[in-house]
């Protein structure tokens, strides 16, 4: 199957910073699979737009992610994708918390064939399996055979190939003024190209802040991936740096970074030890 993921803007501002969820979900989708991505934030779409793009790469699903900020326009593309005859998955932190909206089964008309709750992870590849069979259910739940709520452990997080990655559409360079590029080449700066590269090392938060989705989504106890799964990610970056004559600044997108400090000094000295390896 072909597959897209989208990530709607929020119709005022650009973000500077592609959204993690797509490239995780490219990563776990099994093999076979072409998945392409489009950030409205990147490239800012109309509906009309996004249905030509859908005719013309010969998509078969569209997977749509948003914050509560972009849930109209993301409902206004789904409606539009929809209209085309390709099933929309919605997911993310909107859908989970009003999945019966998406679904049009409160007073409002349905934009979604199907909707995944919470964490995605483990039921990505299953949602592309029914795709695939036409056979989508509406609701996507990460829970066990006795309904119980599973969370990924991050223990075993996929390798997201950034150097596979199609980034073009993040390049900053392209939205820096024409001077503040002449700048750049005057200075010497020998970056073709500028990321920036969202990473996350722990999900979770305990503190439960009411205006806070983070730990009813996540959980309240912190998960974290290995330090070698996020050290092999940096060098990866490092490299592709080097090779692709790039500047790639890194975002850790952790709500908390520093909560447990013994485990963050010791990914923090994982970084300098191995950082300092390369040559
Ligand atoms: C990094 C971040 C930002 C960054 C950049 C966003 C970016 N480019 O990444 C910045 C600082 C810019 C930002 C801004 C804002 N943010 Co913010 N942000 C985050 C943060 C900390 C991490 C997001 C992330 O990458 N998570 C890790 C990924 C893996 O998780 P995920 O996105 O949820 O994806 C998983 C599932 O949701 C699911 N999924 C997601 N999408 C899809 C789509 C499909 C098809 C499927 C099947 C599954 C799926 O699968 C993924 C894997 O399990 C989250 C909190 C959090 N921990 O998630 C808040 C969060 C997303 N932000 C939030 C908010 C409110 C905002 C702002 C509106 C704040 C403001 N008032 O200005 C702005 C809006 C920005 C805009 N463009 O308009 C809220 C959203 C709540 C909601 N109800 O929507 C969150 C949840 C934090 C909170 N306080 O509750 N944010
Ligand atoms: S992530 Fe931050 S705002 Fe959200 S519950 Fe935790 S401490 Fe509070």
């Amino acid at each position: 199957m072909n597959i897209l993921l989208y990530n709607p803007d929020n119709e005022v501002t650009h973000n500077f910073m592609p959204h993690l969820w797509m490239f995780l979900l490219k990563s776990l989708t099994p093999p076979e699979h072409r998945v392409l991505l489009v950030d409205g934030n990147a490239q800012r779409m109309s509906e009309r737009a996004l249905v030509r793009y859908v005719r013309d790469h010969q998509i078969d699903l569209v997977g749509i992610g948003a914050m509560t900020r972009m849930a109209a326009k993301a409902y206004r593309m789904a409606d539009a994708v929809r209209a085309a005859g390709i099933p929309v998955v919605m997911g993310g932190p909107h859908v989970t918390e009003v999945p019966d909206e998406a679904l049009g089964r409160d007073a409002e008309p349905r934009h979604a064939d199907a909707v995944a709750l919470g964490e995605a992870d483990q039921t990505w590849p299953r949602i592309v399996a029914d795709a695939e069979r036409g056979a989508l259910k509406e609701i996507y739940a990460p829970v066990d055979e006795a309904g119980k709520e599973v969370k990924p452990a991050l223990a075993d997080y996929p390798e997201i190939k950034w150097d596979q990655m199609d980034l073009d559409q993040f390049d900053l360079i392209g939205h820096f003024p024409r001077l503040a590029r002449r700048i750049l080449t005057l200075l010497g700066a020998p970056w073709q190209s500028i990321y920036l590269v969202p990473i996350e090392s722990g999900r979770g938060c305990p503190y439960g802040c009411e205006f806070c989705t983070v730990t009813g989504f996540f959980g309240d106890s912190i998960r974290f991936r290995s330090n070698e799964s996020v050290v092999n990610e940096l060098l990866m970056l490092k490299a592709m740096e080097e090779r692709q004559k790039a500047k790639i600044l890194v975002f850790f997108i952790d709500d908390n970074f520093a909560i447990n400090p013994r485990r963050t000094k010791s990914l923090l000295r994982e970084i300098i030890a191995r950082g300092a390896q390369v040559p």
